[in-house]
């Protein structure tokens, strides 16, 4: 677990989206955004077309592939010292092809491979790596009275039965990472719960990524605004890192880089267990 994390930036390419909707619509606009994020640290790219905020609208296929393909095509032919590894946020099969026609090698899907289970043997054939969200309910109404029987033992348990019907259908788990989806049909204290009992969900075995940059919920504990919501961003991202977590979704990434380095050499410090010095 120590000493390795990985930095997802994120380009989103919306009118919507609740943290930078409509800052990055033009192409050459969101492709040089995405760049200085990977000068930054991002070893991934993560470029949305469809908000998922709470209450956000869904978008057809038709606008949400003129909104990103253009701009992961510009992300993966920018040249740069290393190659710049771009990601599709989406969970319509459609989209998802033509952008990893268009360079994409990673899925980032919200619903698991729910709503469009094309989405997994598209994974599969194309031998990319997958992201696998939990989410309860769908946007538009996921954060009315979101409810559970134990949060974190419904989080994980979906997962792995998400994990199971992606390798099912071809994809080798070595390809498939976990999130909980950290504001997806979730309040506050569930979110808290599932970020206090992380190592629940890393005991499952495959990565997990994080996804709290700047949400609501850092709101509602701080009274920030969604600009001003650093400090709570890094604070989970942290504590996050120290439950087993290994990938970091962020719209903020050199400070987050700067802090997951800080703590990363702190727990990778040597330490030697009493037990493993009694003589026997
Ligand atoms: N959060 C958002 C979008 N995609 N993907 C994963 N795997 N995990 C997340 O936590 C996650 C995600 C929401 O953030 P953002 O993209 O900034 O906002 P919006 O959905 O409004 O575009």
């Amino acid at each position: 677990m120590a000493g390795h994390f990985v930095l997802m930036g994120v380009v989103n390419v919306t009118p919507d989206s609740f943290s930078d909707g409509g800052r990055f619509l033009e192409p050459s606009a969101a492709v040089a955004h995405g760049a200085s994020l990977a000068e930054e640290g991002a070893a991934i790219l993560d470029v949305g077309g469809e908000s998922t905020r709470p209450g956000a609208a869904p978008v057809g296929a038709e606008e949400e592939l003129r909104r990103v393909i253009p701009v992961v095509e510009g992300l993966a032919a920018a040249s740069g010292p290393t190659p710049l590894r771009v990601s599709i946020d989406t969970s319509k099969a459609a989209v998802a092809r033509a952008a990893l026609d268009a360079g994409a090698s990673y899925v980032n899907d919200v619903t698991a491979f729910r709503g469009d289970p094309a989405i997994a043997g598209l994974v599969a054939e194309r031998g990319v790596e997958g992201c696998l969200m939990h989410m309860l309910g769908e946007p538009r109404t996921m954060q009315e009275d979101p409810r559970y029987e134990d949060v974190v033992s419904d989080v994980k348990a979906f997962l792995e039965r998400r994990l199971a019907f992606a390798v099912g259908e071809g994809v080798p788990e070595e390809r498939v990472t976990l999130d909980p989806g950290i504001g997806f049909g979730k309040t506050l204290e569930q979110n808290l719960e599932l970020l206090r009992r992380l190592d629940e969900i890393t005991a499952v075995g495959r990565p997990v990524l994080v996804g709290t940059s700047r949400k609501s919920f850092l709101g509602k504990l701080t009274g920030r605004d969604v600009d001003d919501r650093l400090a709570g961003t890094i604070a989970t991202n942290v504590l996050a890192y120290a439950r087993g977590a290994s990938v970091f979704r962020v719209h903020d990434v050199a400070p987050v880089r700067d802090a997951l380095t800080v703590a990363a050499a702190t727990v990778a410090a040597p330490w030697t267990s009493p037990t493993a010095t009694t003589k026997s």
